[in-house]
């Protein structure tokens, strides 16, 4: 308990369902990005009564990890990983929305490459195998290189191997 309240506070209480919501915002933004005014806009038509100026401001300063002063899917990947709610399932769920950025119910090599790739230069790392690394990875789920990685290989996956879910949902 003392751990999941330490975990809580560092991080916003949103919801999978929430963020899947702002994903859709997001995705229908010209640049894939939100920025602190359009997401306070976003936040209140979803989240809040009244006035969620402040509140906003401290979940976006949250959620802007690279703190670029914008939101973008990567970053909303992070959000459904440090989320405590929904069972393990619902998680995955969540982050394979994040990385469908189409919606068409399977990650293509493409759309896993720009996740590998934002989410290598949010913490850091090199990109420079990345595209090698979103085949291996699609494969080893039991993907198809021309159909891409169907969202129960996906779930499934990552739920029976912990290696995998560590690099494609963090924490989740
Ligand atoms: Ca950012
Ligand atoms: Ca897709």
């Amino acid at each position: 308990m003392g751990i999941t309240s330490v975990k809580a506070a560092s991080t916003v209480d949103l919801t999978v369902k929430q963020i899947s919501l702002l994903k859709g915002f997001i995705r229908d933004c010209p640049s894939g990005q939100l920025d602190q005014a359009q997401f306070t806009n976003v936040y209140q038509k979803l989240f809040y009564q009244g006035n969620p100026d402040k509140f906003s401001k401290y979940v976006f300063n949250t959620l802007d990890q690279d703190r670029n002063g914008f939101i973008d899917f990567n970053e909303l990947l992070l959000a459904v990983a440090v989320s405590s709610q929904g069972n393990l399932e619902d998680r995955l769920d969540a982050a394979f929305d994040m990385y469908d950025t189409s919606d068409d119910g399977r990650i293509s090599i493409e759309e896993m490459t720009n996740m590998l790739q934002a989410m290598s230069n949010l913490v850091g790392i090199s990109d420079d195998d990345v595209d090698q690394r979103a085949h291996e990875i699609i494969k080893e789920l039991g993907g198809k290189e021309d159909r891409g990685l169907l969202r129960h290989e996906f779930i499934q996956g990552c739920m029976n191997n912990a290696a995998m879910r560590k690099i494609l949902a963090p924490n989740v």
